[in-house]
């Protein structure tokens, strides 16, 4: 059934992996021998056959899936069969009603039959999830007994956001080069490619987008088309369809025209034209992401044109093809004295209802830019007429790259379960996002990936977590961050049940314990360049919003960026029930304060210390506590893979000296400002301001 070849690759690369010590390249689809032997012997009478009727790509890489799974973990060769075998006990692949009411067009439903595991579907896709959910509860060595689980993903597009350039290289890619091997393409094919579509398939995610938003009109010729092509005829059968980033100008540079304004019949025409031809080579081919007039990239309005027309141009050349155009709300202007938390909101809003069916915008989970902890972008539940999708970041950019052990879950739970309040009480961006609060015809999600060429992926073994954890939830963001660490720790790292636990909870502290000792307190860091080392007194930079002064606002009397009614006045932005949370200095959140308010630096807070106590305190508690994680890590040894176990700890290691960095950078360029001795107990840093600021220097210079 599956072609022999193909299983054979397959087959050998997984087995050498198994053979070796654990070097992170399965992921959490390692499918390890079972070491429970009841649950081993159960385990094995329950699955003695694969049963499917129908035939496809995508039954063959469920069944597939299957076959490698139940010999890794059970050591047995389970054949596929056309029909159950009477009197014996297996899987059974099958295909649902389309009438069927229950799930939706990808959901699928596992159930206990007559002594066999249904896992249906009513769509091949919909088997393929099933099964994957299947095999994630044998990983955790769950009963199957009374198996029954039935499940649909809340939202359509679940999308991985590739960051990646034509030569190889990624923008904000922390884990090497890119996985895709664009001079080999499209004749050499790597299965690593297929190896990443399983790992996508097995957590829902159902379209990836290959290249950069700063795209290359490179990715728009018939010769990368091909390529891509030839990455699609790998996804395709992991339910994953392709996508590509846009470069808005490519009328004028690709295609010799005079200009690329949206409204032009020949630009037009030229669209039309170039989305036929994508379709004839990737017929079933998503659609297209644009970054438009933002961060100097060229766009509608350099014609005068909106967002809406550059965008509803784009859509007209699609539909045809139920393709979709999917366009960032990701802008703001090099004004210094604007507030960039305010311009997606003011750019978008009116144009809600103007943007065609099969567009969508796509709004990045703050209103700045990915940063350790942001409010709610404003702009979810006051587009009520546009599908909004959500865009998050899971690469850390912002996060210590694959450095900092940062579990990201927290972040994306937080946002979505924000209450907007735009149509009452408990309007959640989670449900602005699944369309549920609008009525959205299509709904989507994306996450900035952090796969790349490194053995294990993501560089940081623990960043596959996050990966894992955007898949989850982009699925149903019902789930819990801590539910999905412990699914992954159980699959990836140990089952041994305390050391898992331990993991578990390190993940879950872990983000808070990052934000105190990088940006406490409602602080952000989005000034320019690589984004990894402290510049908190950074003050000249080619654009005057990319400062460091422009986001914390530090003089000599206090800190924070006032966006009450008495400075920018963002907070009008939200609901009334929103700005109530945060408008008031007294009441606001600590979380938030500085989000929001400039804060004087004697300022007495709610737990009765003054503004500058608070801020040392989170500086030196966030920073020491990189020392129990290490500690905690220190004690999960015994228990799990001895490579992967000094890889994180090596990590922790320079984790720990970097969160000191920061620390001292802060505390250091505050007291500057602030001119007030550090609270006990705390110690003044050993560096000066001046040698820390040198150390800077030399880590930008490398
Ligand atoms: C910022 C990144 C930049 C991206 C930009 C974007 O620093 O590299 O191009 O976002 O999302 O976070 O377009």
């Amino acid at each position: 059934m599956i072609s022999k070849i193909a299983s054979c690759i397959f087959f050998t690369l997984f087995i050498s992996s198994i053979c070796r010590a654990d070097d992170g390249y399965r992921l959490w689809l390692k499918y390890d021998e079972i070491k429970d032997a009841v649950i081993k012997k159960q385990y094995t009478g329950q699955t003695r056959f694969i049963a499917l009727s129908g035939s496809s790509k995508t039954l063959e890489a469920a069944a597939g899936e299957l076959q490698i799974a139940l010999k890794g973990m059970l050591g047995v060769n389970v054949p596929t069969v056309k029909k159950p075998v009477a009197g014996s006990s297996g899987i059974i692949l099958e295909i649902l009603p389309a009438s069927n009411q229950r799930i939706g067009d990808e959901g699928y439903v596992i159930s206990r039959q007559s002594g066999n595991i249904h896992i249906a579907g009513k769509t091949d896709a919909g088997i393929l999830y099933g099964t994957f959910a299947l095999l994630r509860q044998m990983q955790q060595n769950l009963p199957l007994t009374h198996i029954s689980i039935e499940s649909s993903p809340k939202i359509q597009l679940r999308m991985l956001n590739h960051w990646d350039n034509p030569e190889g290289t990624i923008e904000r890619g922390y884990a090497g080069s890119s996985l895709w091997k664009w001079y080999d393409l499209p004749e050499g094919v790597d299965p690593r490619y297929r190896d990443y579509a399983r790992a996508n398939a097995s957590i829902g995610i159902n379209g990836t987008v290959v290249n950069n938003v700063n795209a290359s009109a490179r990715f728009l010729t018939a010769e990368y088309l091909h390529k891509v092509a030839a990455l699609a005829n790998v996804f395709r059968a992991y339910g994953i369809k392709t996508y590509l980033s846009v470069y808005f100008a490519a009328p004028k540079t690709l295609g010799g025209l005079k200009t690329s304004d949206p409204l032009d019949p020949q630009v037009q025409a030229w669209w039309n034209a170039k989305v036929k031809e994508i379709y004839s080579i990737i017929p079933d081919f998503g659609g297209l992401l644009v970054k438009a007039n933002s961060e100097g990239e060229p766009g509608p309005q350099d014609y005068g044109r909106t967002h809406a027309d550059g965008a509803n141009m784009l859509a007209e050349a699609l539909r045809p093809y139920k393709g979709v155009v999917i366009w960032r709300a990701f802008v703001y202007k090099a004004d210094p004295n604007a507030d960039r938390f305010k311009a997606a909101y003011e750019e978008f809003t009116p144009l809600d209802g103007k943007f065609e069916k099969n567009v969508i915008v796509q709004v990045k989970n703050g209103p700045i830019d990915f940063q350790p902890r942001e409010p709610f972008s404003p702009l979810f539940g006051n587009m009520p007429k546009t599908p909004l999708g959500m865009e998050f970041q899971i690469t850390q950019e912002y996060l210590g790259f694959a450095t900092h052990l940062v579990y990201e879950a927290p972040i994306f739970k937080e946002c979505l379960d924000s209450d907007t309040y735009a149509n009452g009480k408990g309007s959640t961006v989670a449900k602005v996002v699944d369309g549920s609060l609008h009525q959205y015809p299509i709904t989507a999600i994306a996450g900035v990936a952090n796969t790349g060429s490194n053995r294990n992926w993501t560089g940081n073994p623990m960043a596959a977590a996050n990966w894992y954890a955007f898949g989850r939830l982009a699925w149903d963001h019902t789930l819990s961050a801590q539910n999905i660490a412990k699914e992954w720790v159980k699959m990836t790292l140990t089952s041994e049940e305390q050391s898992s636990n331990r993991i578990v909870n390190l993940m879950l502290k872990s983000r808070e314990i990052y934000v105190d000792y990088n940006t406490p307190l409602g602080l952000s860091r989005p000034w320019s360049g690589v984004h990894y080392a402290p510049e908190p007194w950074q003050n000249r930079s080619s654009r005057p919003d990319w400062t460091a002064l422009y986001y914390h606002r530090a003089d000599s009397a206090g800190i924070g960026f006032n966006r009450t009614i008495t400075g920018s006045d963002a907070l009008s932005q939200y609901r009334p029930e929103v700005r109530k949370q945060w408008e008031n200095p007294e009441t606001c959140p600590l979380p938030y304060l500085l989000w929001f308010h400039h804060v004087s630096w004697d300022k007495k807070l709610s737990n009765g210390k003054s503004l500058w106590q608070e801020l040392c305190t989170r500086f030196y508690t966030g920073a020491d506590s990189v020392k129990w994680m290490q500690n905690e890590w220190s004690a999960v040894k015994n228990n799990m893979d001895p490579e992967m176990h000094a890889d994180v700890a090596a990590r922790l290691e320079k984790q720990q000296r970097e969160a000191i960095w920061w620390r001292d950078a802060w505390v250091l360029y505050l007291q500057s400002l602030s001119k007030q001795p550090l609270p006990a107990p705390f110690k003044q840093p050993e560096m000066t301001l001046e040698e820390l600021k040198q150390s800077v220097n030399v880590y930008l210079m490398r």
